[in-house]
């Protein structure tokens, strides 16, 4: 519980020989990875998603009504917007369309480290009305950097905020709060109660400092929350809203959605259904009960990879997932057999690749059928009683 200490000596490790050694690897650019926890990350992005990435929780999507800039146009900066770079290029805001700075459709902005220059760069939006906004407006952004190269000298990236045509910023965002745990996309979620008497609101995206680290930035909305997250959005929620399956033999279809829920249950890369999820997601509760299977088959309507996977226990989805699919075909498929002698719990969690979401179809099915020679005594004598109800 000491960040600052953390920071002291991890700082202090990266001018040790070998941690230099180790940067100067890491400065070579695409393909170079973050190496073991001491030792330093790269101050580019590192291009491999499969090894670093993670988000941070998403919040509830924030309609763009009032500002919405997600960097897939080619117009740069966004119409309406201001900038006067002051560093040169690359050490200036700019557009870019590389896959592992693009946080969704098919740019975001970035900006180059360097050690040469000293940028100053702001980056503007059109003074927004927000005078009549209803309550719960919000801003919301995502970026992409690694929090411990702003921990040291002068250099930060921070969002401002202005109400007097630029003559005075208070802060809404700085890295500087951020926790250091490496490069990662992460959502910032702003409340502007404080600000809905204002008709003049510019908001500002500043990086400044040498020797820090690029930063990405993406998916800046000024509005409100869209729709609320469906009641199964996270394991407390399956459970207390009584979204189960089983433990009576059935088959059931349901219908759902994850555009609107939040993104609680991540399995990193080394996950069971071979990919990182990083989607937004919602859950049922499944009990299976001795010598019954269970099935699930996910069928995701209109573009979208449909993910699911079963885990035991939620507050630790990696290390308990059990069974897990992708869904390349358009479906994705689960399947677990009790064979024990006692009903099993699991949590199915319902998600997209990477941050695909939509609206899905989910049909679950409990049934008698483990492979007798593999029961117990107490599941065979299960199976001769039937199902419970
Ligand atoms: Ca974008
Ligand atoms: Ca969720």
């Amino acid at each position: 519980m000491n960040p600052r200490g953390t920071r002291t000596l991890r700082a202090a490790r990266r001018f040790t020989p070998a941690a230099m050694a180790l940067a100067t690897v890491a400065l070579v650019g695409p393909g170079t990875v973050r190496g073991a926890d001491d030792s330093p990350s790269p101050r580019t992005s590192p291009i491999d998603p499969t090894t670093l990435e993670e988000r941070s929780p998403a919040g509830p999507v924030i309609r763009g009504d009032l500002l919405a800039a997600d960097f897939d146009d080619s117009t740069f900066p966004p119409a309406g917007w201001t900038y006067a770079p002051s560093a040169p290029a690359p050490h200036r805001w700019a557009r870019t369309t590389e896959s592992w700075n693009v946080y969704s459709g098919d740019g975001a902005a970035v900006i180059r480290w360097t050690d040469t220059a000293s940028p100053d760069e702001w980056l503007l939006t059109p003074p927004l009305d927000l005078t009549g906004a209803p309550a719960g407006t919000t801003l919301s952004f995502w970026y992409r950097t690694d929090p411990f190269w702003f921990t040291q000298g002068s250099n930060a990236f921070a969002a401002n905020v202005s109400t007097n045509g630029g003559g005075t910023w208070a802060a809404l965002f700085s890295i500087h709060d951020v926790t250091e745990t490496g490069w990662a996309w992460r959502n910032v979620v702003v409340d502007l109660a404080s600000l809905l008497d204002q008709s003049a609101v510019i908001l500002r995206f500043r990086y400044w400092g040498n020797s820090a680290a690029d930063v990405a930035l993406d998916e800046i909305r000024v509005g409100t929350p869209d729709v609320a997250p469906p009641a199964n959005d996270d394991c407390a929620g399956a459970l207390a809203g009584g979204f189960r399956f089983g433990p009576a033999v059935a088959t059931v279809v349901v219908n759902g959605d994850t555009r609107f829920a939040t993104h609680d249950y991540t399995l990193g890369a080394s996950g069971c259904t071979g990919a990182i999820q990083t989607g937004r997601d919602v859950v049922w509760v499944v009990e299976v009960p001795a010598a019954h299977r269970f099935s699930a088959v996910l069928d995701p309507s209109g573009d979208w990879l449909g993910t699911l996977f079963l885990i035991e226990d939620c507050a630790n989805p990696a290390a308990t997932c059990v069974a897990g699919d992708r869904g390349f075909s358009g479906t994705a498929t689960v399947e677990i057999a009790n064979e024990t002698a006692a009903t099993r719990e699991y949590r199915l969690v319902v998600t997209g690749d990477g941050t695909d979401a939509g609206e899905f179809a989910l049909t679950a099915t409990v049934e008698p059928g483990v492979a007798v020679e593999t029961l117990g005594f107490g599941a065979l004598k299960s199976m001769h009683r039937g199902a419970p109800r």
